[in-house]
């Protein structure tokens, strides 16, 4: 038998095909439309609220310049000087910006620079944003922690906690004093340098902070940039947040989407890593297995809460939000605009041939 024939029947090539699907990308109407030189990305998931659909996400105007301009002031990146912002739907498709709710810490607090790529969680009555933050000036050795804020209402006032959550492991060291990410003494641990992308789960009664790891002096390997996903367990939302002896739980992922499954957790990531693009499932939470291999994951999923269901492993994924670019000719990535667009997902479930032999057996 060949390697290859091991290595499927070892991995279970030939099964799953029910978790198995293609996505497809619609434009949104409303204030989701494409707007030249606004900045709209990294949508949250999606909540039903009172027949309402709520998203959160990152917003900011005008173009990045990269790191080195001189100009301390500059935008780095297009999620910097960010606000989080929300909006809302009565149909998913035509979305009206509400405002603002969580903004940029005062000079001097840990998230004066920008706060931005939001997840929420809504539970018993509270609606709780998690979100990445910096702290000015924004360098390339800067550290990048977890914040989080409290609401009684989707609509806020948002309750700033008043420091960071998780913050990275803070381990390694830097060679030198120039202001370059590379140049390391030692790495340290797979989160020595940023947390990134939270995700807050309520899971077997704790709160799961699901995050992504980036590492000081970050190496390119057989999958790209070294990209690593992990989890922080607390017993109440407002934390402490005590990260997972099993961490890494992933070595692939820029940017995950998580959501209940069969009383244990699904996840697919997009770009980054020798298992990217992958649906996998852990019925602990933790140790995650690969259920399926997809196509052209879109960046940034939101996911839609409430189509989390027991039915299909990919029932989650029927609909969502994710992120497009915008980049004008002769421009960088950094010099262009995002706006927030509408996923679909075809699942087998989906696929004609199956919904009329489904409707034939039940004669329907
Ligand atoms: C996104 C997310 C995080 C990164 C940057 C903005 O796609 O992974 O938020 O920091 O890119």
């Amino acid at each position: 038998m060949s390697a290859a024939s091991k290595r499927a029947l070892e991995r279970n090539y030939h099964k799953n095909a029910d978790w198995f699907g293609v996505f497809y990308k619609r434009p949104l109407t409303g204030d989701f439309a494409y707007e030249p030189g606004v900045i709209r990305r990294d949508a949250s998931k999606v909540l039903s609220i009172n027949g309402l659909y709520y998203t959160w996400y990152t917003k900011t105007i005008g173009p990045g310049h990269g790191f080195g301009t001189g100009d301390p002031e500059l935008k780095v990146f297009p999620w910097d000087k960010s606000e989080i912002w929300y909006a809302t739907s009565k149909d998913g498709w035509h979305w009206d910006e509400q405002g603002i709710a969580v903004g940029r810490g005062e000079k001097g607090t840990y998230d004066d620079r920008s706060v931005f790529t939001p997840e929420i969680l809504q539970h018993q009555g509270k609606y709780y944003l998690v979100y990445q933050t910096i702290k000015a000036p924004y360098l390339n050795r800067s550290y990048n922690h977890v914040g989080m804020a409290i609401a009684d209402s989707p609509n806020g006032p948002w309750r700033k906690l008043d420091k960071p959550i998780l913050s990275p492991s803070d381990t390694g060291e830097w060679l030198g004093d120039e202001d370059n990410r590379f140049l390391i003494k030692s790495q340290g641990e797979w989160d020595s340098h940023k947390v990134h992308d939270p995700t807050l789960m309520y899971f077997n009664n704790k709160f799961y902070l699901y995050y992504k790891g980036e590492r000081k002096g970050e190496k390119t390997t057989m999958g790209g940039r070294e990209i690593r996903w992990g989890v922080a367990i607390a017993d109440k939302p407002e934390g402490p947040y005590v990260k997972s002896p099993y961490n890494p739980i992933t070595h692939s992922g820029h940017e995950l989407a998580v959501w209940h499954y069969n009383g244990g957790i699904a996840m697919i990531s997009c770009k980054d890593g020798p298992e990217k693009e992958t649906i996998q499932y852990a019925k602990d939470g933790i140790n995650f297995e690969i259920m399926a291999v997809i196509d052209a994951v879109p960046d940034a999923l939101g996911l839609v809460e409430e189509l989390a269901d027991d039915s299909s492993p990919t029932s989650a994924l029927s609909w969502g939000l994710y992120h497009e670019y915008v980049i004008p000719p002769g421009k960088s990535w950094l010099q262009g605009d995002n706006y927030i667009a509408r996923f679909g997902f075809r699942g087998k479930n989906d696929s004609a041939e199956f919904v009329k032999k489904k409707s034939n057996q039940s004669g329907k």
